[in-house]
């Protein structure tokens, strides 16, 4: 779900004169995305960040037409942690996926839920423990429909390193993070199985200010990618 891709907001990683530069802070971020890739577009991803670099709202240009097909908005506390992401899948102002996040008194996430339909009963949970570094050390996702799975994180050097997506129906799934020199992530493969065969590759570039550029994602991992992402950026100040 390419939602998932890039849920993500800026995080702080260079300091200039003092002050805190955050990448995607009161930027307009567009993402075309080309299934193929053969040129034409799939459609249009518009996101829009607040002087946190945190989205508060995507939008989803399917026929890229100027008419939004789905909304997904964001809503923060006073602390700038995320309270609630709710998804309108045909833009007609009522939500269809409502997912809460809750933290405890450190505020490190705990855990997320998310309520299809928005009518108070959840259909997924996904809870979160920590190591004595404060990293995600396991993930426990449960689904009302299809499974409950739990995610065994590694970390190195303070970057994620690993997931291995332990499911009693499905099979183990690894994934793998890999990272270039100024510690953003270049590469994030999919082993289905935990063979040593990847069976999805995704290589992500980034722009001079640590922005997101393009992502390539190749089913088969065979150096021939299906689906392509490109990103560009308009900034306030
Ligand atoms: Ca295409
Ligand atoms: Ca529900
Ligand atoms: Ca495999
Ligand atoms: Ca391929």
């Amino acid at each position: 779900m390419l939602w998932l891709l890039v849920a993500c907001g800026g995080e702080e990683t260079k300091v200039d004169g003092g002050e805190p530069f955050i990448p995607l802070a009161n930027c307009v971020g567009t993402m075309d995305f080309d299934a193929g890739p053969d040129g034409i577009l799939e459609g249009t991803y518009t996101f829009l960040y607040n002087g946190r670099g945190d989205p508060d709202e995507v939008t989803y240009d399917q026929e890229i037409d100027g008419t939004i097909n789905s909304r997904m908005s964001y809503l923060y506390d006073s602390n700038d942690l995320l309270l609630d992401r709710t998804w309108d899948g045909n833009a007609d102002g009522i939500v269809d996926i409502r997912t809460t996040y809750f933290y405890d008194d450190h505020d490190f996430l705990i855990e997320e839920r998310q309520d299809n339909g928005d009518d108070g009963t959840d259909e997924r949970s996904t809870t979160y423990t920590y190591d004595g570094a404060g990293q995600i050390a396991l993930a426990t996702i449960w689904d009302a429909d299809i499974f409950r799975e739990d995610g065994l994180y590694t970390w190195s050097d303070g970057l994620q390193e690993s997931i291995l997506w332990r499911n009693p129906e499905r099979g183990d799934t690894l994934v793998s993070y890999f990272y270039n020199v100024d510690r953003l992530l270049e590469r994030e493969d999919t082993d289905l199985g935990v063979d040593e065969v990847i069976e999805q590759r995704e290589l992500i570039t980034w722009d001079d200010l640590g922005r997101e550029l393009q992502v390539n994602k190749d089913i088969g991992a065979d150096g021939v990618p299906e689906y392509r992402s490109s990103w560009s950026y308009v900034c306030e100040g």
